[in-house]
């Protein structure tokens, strides 16, 4: 390799993930938002059984918590929620609502935590303070004066069980089923195709399968960054020999070697170790024909060796076995080769393995589900888990990763767009009153509802809507069409700065303080990735005596909309022991919820398919038929332009930026980057550190991204990454799987020109 220039802030990183460069991270996060006193007792709580759910991910805990159970990223959530610094009503005083808007998402949020309830005042362009119940009452107005479909009710999934079913309530019992959630930018793709396959949207592992299974298939997730509870997990299988296969566009060093904080023999020896037995660098998107590819080496293993697949389990569980497999044997290898990026010898090898293995766990995330195809890539996955009857067998199953820590829980609990008639059944019976039946708008409706002045009221419970959102340029301007905009949260962003006609902050608690209610301390309740539910209770003295509880914040804004409601919404929160009781009478699984969740570790949720019980129509498990390889190929393999990947850098939670680096892929104190192959530099007449412009390529608005740093990186050819929220301007609105509506948001097709130049460039 030629050597390359030097470019401002990027550095190889040559050393394991983990290890004592964690340490030192956690400990930079700590001095750089807390203080010092308090941090310690307060990490140490996180993850406890008597403690609080760390807001980090949704990885659950091992029983036996005899160790602390945080990592770094862990530590930078939970400390920059309990940071010392604060956003009073002086600081909105000091900053006219403009003025904040030239600052970037991260000065935003470091500002600190929210302290009073506010109200936007555009005599002056400030946000000033508000009484909570002029507040309610003037938002209660409001809603009173609009048809309740103009209203729409999102949901960020860091929510408790509690609020989250008070949340549904108000909105049902107000009279819309319009509930975006963050989720619908995220596993929807699970929540669509997961049903259809196995009759659940859920994962079916447990941690005891991560201990019994003999291959671990990782599909499209960073858990290094974004799971790093589960890198204990996969440290312990690599080091029992499992072997752990990767499909991933961009080489993540957590997946290839690993030094686990909590092994005091790896880190006296600066030890490390080996992660993914096998590396392949998929082409972005190209999932679904890789994944046809392994299946239809094991069909033609089957037909010469005749004992590959699982015969009685697929006899006995499953449904739509012919019509799948002549789809399978139907796929040309020249098509899955050009689509997949990887050749017939490379899936081969994973078919053997799977083959010899026989309890195989199938790990996804983004990767997998935020595609055009998210939701056949999911349906894929469960197919070849079928073929050997790797569901409901011990060591087996399918693994996505969910993202926010409650985002599976807030599903449970009535969060959708689209109610199941048994829930709005169970519901009226116990409220006595009429639920809506129409289904309501996902995420991205709501913002093309409020682009097209359909959309009145928007009411966030938590996020950043409209940063997370596709089509920032669209999208941010679109927010002062709305009548009312209310947003529950713990810090400052953009999205509440993106004023409608009336917009109110209103600050609440976080998961690290202490929850007062009637004079009694309260515990919520979260559901983890793998359908465990828990309690969790914050210590820490509340970040202003002004705060209030999402539940209470949620009554409080009930009481004032529904003045004849059947609900007593005050007495509810007074106790949250009688919210859970409701859920308990209207939501299958929750039976003695209170006593239950007072067992330390909670408990498990029902999952039909570990015991091999189909919820689906027919009572089978049923398999997918994919003929889209043809299609992949006519888009994925042209020529003329690359495939762009946004992602997430270690040093931030979604749209919260906690610092400007991106330690393991070697980026410091900034994010304007784009990862590319050293060959598709060559191609396009680039060299590494250049200046480029990034046009999205599909057809409508022309979208563009100005002034980044084309870096070269080991990534797969024809696919590129830069980082979300700022890619978001390159994302179009209207491109998103079909099926389930996830914004495709990581395999936008765009052409990559010299900064200011106008050539338009190839990446063969
Ligand atoms: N610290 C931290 N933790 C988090 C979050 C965070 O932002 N920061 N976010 C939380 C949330 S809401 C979520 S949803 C999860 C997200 O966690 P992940 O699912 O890990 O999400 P991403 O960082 O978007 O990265 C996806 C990975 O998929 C790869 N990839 C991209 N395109 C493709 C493809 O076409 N095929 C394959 N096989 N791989 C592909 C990328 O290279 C990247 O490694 O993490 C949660 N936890
Ligand atoms: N281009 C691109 N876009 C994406 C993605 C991507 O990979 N690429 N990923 C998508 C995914 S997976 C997701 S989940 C969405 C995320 O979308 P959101 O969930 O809407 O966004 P977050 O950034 O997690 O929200 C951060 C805000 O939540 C508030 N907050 C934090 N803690 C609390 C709390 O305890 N209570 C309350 N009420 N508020 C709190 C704070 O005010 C903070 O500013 O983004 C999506 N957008
Ligand atoms: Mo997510």
């Amino acid at each position: 390799m030629a050597k390359r220039r030097s470019v401002p802030g990027i550095k190889e990183y040559e050393a394991p993930a983990g290890g004592w460069g964690a340490l030192r991270a956690t400990a930079q996060a700590v001095q750089d938002q807390m203080n010092l006193t308090k941090a310690p007792m307060l990490l140490m709580r996180t993850n406890q059984p008597v403690g609080f759910d760390c807001p980090g991910c949704a990885w659950p805990d091992k029983e036996s918590r005899s160790t602390f159970q945080f990592c770094e990223n862990g530590a930078k959530a939970v400390t920059w929620e309990a940071t010392s610094k604060r956003v009073t009503p002086e600081f909105f005083d000091n900053n006219t609502v403009s003025q904040l808007l030239l600052k970037s998402d991260y000065e935003l949020e470091d500002n600190g935590r929210l302290t009073h309830p506010m109200v936007y005042d555009r005599t002056t362009d400030k946000f000033r303070a508000v009484d909570w119940d002029q507040a309610f009452t003037r938002i209660g107005e409001i809603l009173r004066g609009l048809p309740p479909e103009h209203a729409d009710f999102y949901t960020s999934g860091r929510t408790s069980n509690e609020a989250a079913y008070l949340f549904q309530l108000f909105g049902r019992e107000y009279g819309t089923n319009n509930f975006p959630d963050c989720s619908n930018m995220c596993h929807e793709a699970t929540s669509v195709g997961l049903p259809q396959s196995i009759g659940i949207g859920k994962g079916t592992v447990s941690l005891d399968d991560f201990d019994h299974c003999e291959l671990i298939i990782a599909i499209g997730h960073n858990p290094g960054t974004n799971h790093p509870r589960m890198m204990g997990t996969l440290h312990e299988a690599a080091r029992r020999g499992v072997q752990i296969i990767v499909f991933n566009p961009l080489r993540e060093r957590a997946l290839e070697r690993f030094a686990d904080p909590q092994n005091w023999l790896e880190m006296a020896t600066y030890g490390s170790t080996k992660i993914a037995s096998t590396y392949f660098q998929v082409a972005s998107g190209g999932d679904a024909a890789a994944l046809l590819g392994i299946i239809k080496i094991l069909l033609e293993m089957e037909d010469s060796q005749s004992n590959v697949l699982d015969h009685e389990f697929i006899k006995n569980h499953t449904e739509g076995f012919d019509a799948f497999a002549a789809g399978a044997k139907a796929a040309s290898w020249e098509d899955i080769e050009k689509a997949s990026g990887l050749t017939q010898t490379d899936l081969a090898e994973v078919a053997v393995a799977y083959a010899k293995s026989n309890a195989t766990i199938i790990t996804y995330g983004m990767g997998v589900v935020q595609h055009t195809k998210g939701t056949a890539n999911v349906r894929l996955i469960a197919d070849l888990l079928l073929l050997r009857g790797n569901i409901g067998k011990r060591g087996a199953g399918i693994c996505p990763l969910r993202g926010h820590s409650n985002v599976q829980g807030d599903r449970t609990v009535g969060i959708t767009e689209k109610p199941s008639e048994e829930f709005l059944q169970a519901m009226e019976k116990v409220f006595s009153f009429q639920l809506p039946r129409k289904h309501g708008r996902d995420a991205v409706r709501t913002m093309q509802a409020i682009i097209d002045g359909s959309s009145k009221a928007l009411i966030c419970m938590g996020g950043n809507f409209a940063v997370a959102l596709p089509d920032s340029g669209q999208s941010y301007s679109a927010m002062a069409k709305l009548d009312l905009s209310v947003h529950i949260a713990t810090k400052l962003n953009r999205s509440h700065l993106l004023v409608a006609k009336e917009t109110y902050i209103l600050p609440c608690l976080g998961r690290t303080e202490l929850d007062m209610q009637a004079g009694e301390p309260q515990s919520i309740t979260v559901e983890d990735s793998m359908a465990m539910v828990h309690a969790s209770a914050g210590k820490l003295t509340p970040a202003s005596d002004q705060l209030r509880s999402e539940p209470a914040i949620v009554a409080g804004m009930a009481h004032a909309t529904l003045p004849s409601s059947k609900v007593r919404w005050l007495t509810l929160v007074e106790d949250y022991d009688k919210i859970r009781d409701l859920i308990e009478l209207t939501v299958p699984g929750f039976v003695n919820y209170n006593a239950r969740i007072r067992v330390p570790g909670g408990f498990r949720l029902p999952l039909p398919p570990t015991e091999r019980i189909w919820p689906t129509a027919t009572g089978k498990a049923v398999f997918s038929v994919y003929g889209g390889v043809r299609d992949d190929v006519n888009t994925l393999g042209a020529t003329d332009y690359l495939r762009l990947i946004t992602l997430r850098s270690h040093d931030q939670y979604n749209t919260t930026i906690y610092a400007m680096d991106d330690r393991y892929r070697g980026v410091f104190g900034r994010r304007d980057v784009l990862f590319m192959n050293e060959n598709d530099l060559a191609a396009n007449g680039l060299e590494h550190g250049d200046l480029v412009d990034i046009e999205t390529m599909l057809p409508g608005r022309q979208l563009r991204l100005e002034k980044i740093t084309a870096i070269a990186y080991p990534i797969a050819r024809g696919s590129v990454g830069t980082y979300y929220p700022e890619a978001n301007v390159l994302v179009p609105l209207d491109y998103f799987d079909k099926e389930s509506g996830t914004p495709s948001y990581k395999s936008i097709p765009i052409r990559v020109i010299p900064h200011g130049g106008a050539n338009a460039t190839a990446c063969a």
